[in-house]
């Protein structure tokens, strides 16, 4: 298979100024008329070659005449004709099939809709372009669609005119006047329903707002709006960008591979992350639904305004826009626990990949599929590589430094060296060995030994780094890691200032003189590098430290260590001491001056799954035995407090404020350690929970409690949420997904029943998802002894490559990580990448995936 390197970048050999784009939509056969205005990009005599995957040209003209078959050549999809001139205009005439594209990507039917997908390379499967990001264009698009089936007709840009033909058809054109790839291309047709409002932007233009959904959708879409406004508002305030159009929308459908897509002024969503309602949604559905929406409306300008020049600078537009909206998110709620929850999905998803087989730096430097780029890499470690530029400057500095990049390329294709020269200039700050962050994959490892000499009253830190070994980059040089660091004075309990210390040598030390006892380190602060730093901390330090730390990342990170470092010890047949984790957790809940969102997340115990990546080689028996028993034993000596502060959190009426939403979490945990103690009404108070809830979060941690164990009160449970919800596609999602992550030890058989069950399809991405990707999340089940889960997975994957490669090869990474195991385990995940190898026809996505996966 063909492998795209970054080093072979090419400018483009025709630009295309102009296009326009003429659809006769019909689910079964759409006709596709482009007419494109082709100039010579530079002094070269080569032919136009024109991108297209699955398209055949029923008719081609240059300059109005017609092209003869020997004018012409397709091979592999690209179509080549020669042309003479600097510039030509160039029609092409194409038919798709929107019904039967499984791929979901190009132009594609959802429920009655027919939309489509271009990023990264759809657009080549609805007309022949040239389809790259560094190709920009000015879109003029008319439709045409059966007006009973069709009656809204969206594309980018501003609606220009519409009206009737004959034959019940309709038409509208639409014209988008900033130039953009074709990537940000899309449309939309279908019955929909429109939540339309308004927002007047810092210069007083008025743009049209519209959240278009089923009809029966409406009233889930207030909270997407909202955050629509927050968003416009909020890049205003904090980056000085303005909104560009006269309208925007976004338009909701069931079936789609990403998370959602910020086509220029019609931003089109998975309707997991449009739709919430307290009935359905749950509180992390509701800052999902935020956060997406924040995203991809900051995407106007880190994304469609200033573009990527090739595949290869995707973290240009993903890992700042990421960064934009974590601090959106931040703003809206709480910093504390929304940087809590950041830094657990960075190493959940980033820190596996950065130490497995697919591991890639933040800037790749080849790919056989780009689809297999929209990885955690990309996007979460880019987000901390601006986040540690950010901190290095300073907000002043940097908003002056993201002045100049938008100043600067405004309307252009541009790379990740572009952003951190504007760093470099705008903010004043010389980048040269940051820039290694981009190319160097690996998380790096850092030892902070703190040393303290009472006869000089001192204390020295000595800091080392090491980058590991990742495919392809065998040798690493040291990096540049910002490290938040204080001292704590173990006497007042307090520490003498927060100080910046920039890591830039392979090993460094700090002298810090005035210590007359030893002081207590913290570092890393706010999680201010995404490395993985080990420390000689005691027990008893980081105790102190889960009491006293200031900083709430720190606080929540100290008590987390507290807790692996009993259970490592605990699964390593090693003394260790359970009552201090105990006496922390106490400590922790019974604190008034906490914030109880942040309660919940610092008493919750490490997952599996980081356990795991604590071990030399991963036990998920022994792991799972081992958190079970803690967590046990943590609900048993504390029951009581559990049983109260259940009682204490129930709330009157659902609301969405910050304080609401933390009872819910506080009370959901408060649950789970009441379950864990083995109290005889266990099931009953948690069944009771789950039927008197009038909101998802409850509900759904309720069933989530039950589901993990064996009562009569789960059956009873299950039958009820799937019969209130069996309609309702997104909620019955929760009811996979609860039951493939449930800690029983029957999940690798229910998964296997429910992959047969009337309501799977492997149609639906999210479904998919739901079932099989929470279970390749669930450490225990899927590496379940006798290979089971690894057989049903990669079964899943063969079948559902026939139909949609993209979501096929999200599964993969999972059984990649064969490494980290058993031998007996080992064997058998490579068997099943093997035999998912030698099936025929297999997608250029999952080949990737699973032949990187076994080198
Ligand atoms: N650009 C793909 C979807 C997203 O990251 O917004
Ligand atoms: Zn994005």
């Amino acid at each position: 298979p063909h492998i795209v390197r970054r080093q072979d970048y090419r400018p483009p050999d025709w630009l295309v100024p102009d296009i326009a784009l003429d659809f006769a939509l019909d689910a079964a056969a759409t006709r596709v008329h482009a007419t494109l205005s082709v100039t010579r990009n530079g002094d070269h005599d080569r032919p136009l070659r024109l991108d297209g995957d699955g398209l055949l040209p029923l008719e081609i003209r240059v300059d109005g005449a017609v092209l003869a078959a020997d004018q012409w050549s397709l091979d592999g999809g690209t179509l080549t004709i020669a042309l003479s001139n600097s510039a030509h205009m160039v029609e092409t005439f194409v038919e798709i099939a929107p019904q039967g594209n499984s791929k979901l990507m190009g132009l594609y039917a959802s429920g009655g809709l027919l939309c489509t997908q271009c990023e990264a390379e759809g657009f080549r499967r609805i007309t022949f372009f040239p389809d790259r990001p560094d190709v920009l264009s000015r879109y003029s698009v008319r439709m045409t669609a059966d007006k009973a089936l069709y009656p809204v007709l969206l594309a980018n840009g501003d609606p220009v005119e519409q009206g009737d033909l004959p034959d019940g058809r309709h038409w509208a054109r639409w014209n988008d006047p900033f130039p953009k790839p074709c990537y940000l291309f899309a449309l939309v047709a279908g019955d929909l329903a429109c939540n339309a409002d308004r927002f007047v932007t810092m210069s007083g233009r008025e743009v049209q707002l519209g959240i278009w959904v089923r009809e029966a959708d409406l009233p889930r879409t207030a909270h997407a709006m909202q955050a629509l406004k927050n968003s416009m508002a909020w890049d205003e305030r904090v980056y000085g960008r303005e909104y560009d159009l006269d309208v925007f929308n976004i338009v909701a459908v069931a079936d789609f591979n990403f998370g959602a897509m910020e086509n220029k002024g019609l931003n089109i969503f998975n309707s997991r992350y449009i739709l919430a309602d307290p009935e359905t949604a749950t509180d992390i559905d509701y800052d999902g639904v935020e956060g997406v929406v924040a995203h991809e409306y900051f995407h106007n300008w880190s994304g469609n305004r200033v573009t990527c020049r090739d595949w290869f600078q995707l973290s240009l537009k993903e890992g700042f826009t990421v960064f934009r909206d974590q601090n959106f998110s931040a703003d809206m709620g709480s910093h504390a626990v929304k940087r809590i929850e950041d830094v657990r999905i960075l190493r959940a998803a980033q820190f596996q990949e950065d130490s497995g087989p697919l591991a890639h730096p933040v800037r790749p430097e080849s790919y056989m599929e780009i689809s297999n780029f929209y990885t955690a890499t990309i996007y979460n470690k880019g987000a901390e590589l601006i986040r540690m530029m950010a901190l290095m400057l300073g907000p002043e500095r940097f908003r002056a430094g993201t002045d100049l990049y938008f100043d600067r390329h405004d309307g252009e294709a541009a790379t990740c060296e572009d952003f951190v020269r504007a760093m470099e200039d705008g903010g004043e700050i010389d980048l040269a060995q940051f820039r290694l962050w981009y190319e160097q994959a690996g998380t790096p490892h850092v030892r902070a030994l703190l040393s303290h000499d009472p006869a000089t009253q001192s204390v020295t830190l000595l800091l080392e780094q090491s980058v590991p070994p990742t495919p392809g980059q065998p040798e690493k040089r040291p990096m540049a890691i910002p490290l938040r660091t204080a001292l704590f004075d173990p006497e007042t309990g307090q520490h003498r200032g927060d100080e910046l210390l920039m890591l830039t040598e392979a090993r460094q030390s700090v002298t810090f003189a005035g210590w007359p006892t030893a002081p207590i380190l913290s570092i890393n602060r706010g999680f201010s590098a995404p490395v993985i730093v080990e420390t000689n901390r005691s027990q008893a330090d980081l105790a102190f430290l889960s009491a006293h730390d200031d900083d709430p990342f720190a606080r929540y990170e100290a008590m987390q260590q507290l807790m692996v470092n009993v259970l490592v010890g605990r699964i390593g047949g090693q003394p260790v001491d359970e009552d201090a984790v105990v006496a922390a957790i106490r400590d922790t809940v019974t604190n008034p001056l906490l914030d109880p969102a942040f309660i919940a997340e610092a008493i919750r115990l490490p997952s599996e799954a980081y356990l795991g990546d604590q071990m030399a080689v991963v036990d998920p028996d022994a792991i799972h035995a081992a958190r079970d028993a803690l967590q046990r034993r943590i609900g048993a000596e504390l029951e009581p407090l559990w049983r109260d502060m259940h009682g204490k959190t129930k709330a009157n009426a659902f609301a969405l404020s910050p304080a609401a939403k933390g009872a819910r979490k506080l009370r959901n945990t408060a649950l789970l350690y009441l379950a864990a103690s083995g109290a005889a009404d266990g099931a009953t108070v948690a069944f009771g929970q789950f039927s008197e809830a009038d909101n998802m979060t409850e509900r759904q941690a309720a069933l989530a409690t039950l589901a993990n164990g064996a009562s009569a009160e789960r059956e009873a449970a299950l039958d009820i949420f799937y019969n209130r919800y069996r309609d309702d596609a997104l909620t019955l999602d929760k009811w996979f997904q609860t039951q493939a992550f449930a800690f029983h030890p029957d999940t690798v058989d229910l998964v296997e029943e429910l992959g047969r069950h009337k309501d799977f399809t492997l149609a639906n991405p999210n479904r998919v998802r739901a079932l099989y990707g929470a279970f390749a999340g669930n450490q225990w089940a899927f590496h379940h002894k006798s290979g089971k889960g690894y057989r049903l997975v990669a079964d899943c994957i063969v079948a559902l490559d026939k139909l949609n490669p993209q979501t096929a090869a999200r599964l993969v990474p999972p059984l990649g990580r064969w490494r980290r195991f058993d031998e007996a385990r080992a064997a058998m995940m490579r068997a099943e990448l093997q035999r998912i190898l030698l099936e025929p026809g297999l997608s250029k996505d999952v080949t990737e995936q699973v032949s990187k996966s076994l080198e």
